[in-house]
């Protein structure tokens, strides 16, 4: 018999999208928030490339995550409870479960409908597992189920999806991870390394398009969820490793000048002029151990793989006392 499966829904309004499409959309460069990209299809399209030969993140995290699994349950001790940040299909989390053997699981993720269908699957696979849901825009401070505050968690980030926030808005994620966990709180999280520039811009313009379907699908949605004249044909995708920023960066250009009218707005377009719709900041291990640092978090363990591509650290939460002002 499986445990069941429990939800708590707090997935954004229709509110939430049109004022922060506006307020990207107002802002000089123009931007949009990355968090859009997952609605179904969006979510399904990112399934796809993370099977793409030019995406190496996930194929290398997933070796990581398979090799360092005795290690990390070691470390995080049985009985844990696991809890994972943009869970999406929640594949990673099965490289863990047969070692670590966690009381519970908590998906978190933006995308409800995707995140039910694969937090059900799961359920149904590991009957002794105790499985949650937690339908949530992780962007803002979370709050935690209450039947879940007093148990040790296990916190999961993988994919690198760290490096959608800037260094600044790393560090004040991670604080506000720090004020969820209680002490002995640990953090698993996936980071991508800088490397060859070419191996970066290959791994975001991928051969197939499925990435640049990816990005106009954010288009795509805002046009239908919004009911405006947002038009995805009128955009292509751009994808480009900024060096002195140390990310890359996905944008969606303008064809030609436009109009797009939203709401009771008119936003206008250059010809040639972008929006940026994803950063994707990569780190060095050591830059990483630094920031995660100076939101109170200890380096306990780190793996890489033997090209340096991809890195998994494994952070105990310290106590308030020693973190940096
Ligand atoms: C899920 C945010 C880690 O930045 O590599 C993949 C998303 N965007 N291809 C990334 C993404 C374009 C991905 N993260």
């Amino acid at each position: 018999m499986s445990r069941g499966l429990r939800i708590t829904d707090l997935h954004p309004s229709i509110d939430d999208i049109a004022g922060d499409v506006l307020r990207g959309l107002s802002s000089m460069p123009k931007r949009l928030p990355s968090k859009y990209f997952y609605d179904r299809r969006g979510s399904e399209l990112f399934e796809q490339i993370c099977a793409q030969p030019e995406y190496y993140l996930t194929r290398t995290e997933e070796a990581l995550l398979h090799a360092a699994a005795g290690e990390i349950a070691r470390l995080a001790g049985p009985g844990a409870c696991l809890l994972e940040l943009g869970s999406g299909a929640s594949r990673k989390v099965r490289l863990l479960l047969g070692p670590l053997r966690p009381s519970r699981y908590l998906g978190i993720d933006i995308s409800r409908d995707f995140l039910l269908a694969s937090t059900r699957r799961l359920a149904a696979e590991h009957p002794w597992l105790e499985v949650h849901a937690l339908c949530a825009d992780f962007s803002h401070p979370l709050q935690l189920p209450t039947e879940l505050q007093d148990s040790r968690p296990l916190l999961f980030f993988p994919g690198s999806s760290i490096g959608n926030f800037t260094p600044g808005e790393a560090r004040r994620f991670l604080r506000n991870l720090h004020g969820l966990l209680p002490e002995g709180g640990d953090l698993l999280i996936g980071v991508d390394l800088l490397k060859d520039v070419r191996m970066l811009e290959a791994a975001y313009n991928d051969a197939a398009g499925v990435t640049a379907a990816f990005n106009l699908n954010l288009l795509e949605r805002i046009r239908r969820e919004l009911d405006c004249d947002l038009e995805p044909a009128r955009f292509h995708h751009l994808a480009f490793f900024n060096e002195a920023l140390g990310r890359i960066e996905m944008h969606l250009q303008s064809h030609r000048p436009q109009q797009v009218r939203i709401e009771d707005r008119v936003i206008e377009f250059a010809e040639g002029e972008t929006l940026c719709s994803e950063i994707s900041c990569k780190y060095s291990v050591a830059d990483f151990q630094a920031l995660a640092a100076s939101a109170g978090f200890a380096a306990e363990a780190v793996w890489t793989d033997p090209h340096q591509w991809f890195s998994l650290h494994y952070l105990r939460r310290q106590p308030p006392a020693r973190l940096l002002k």
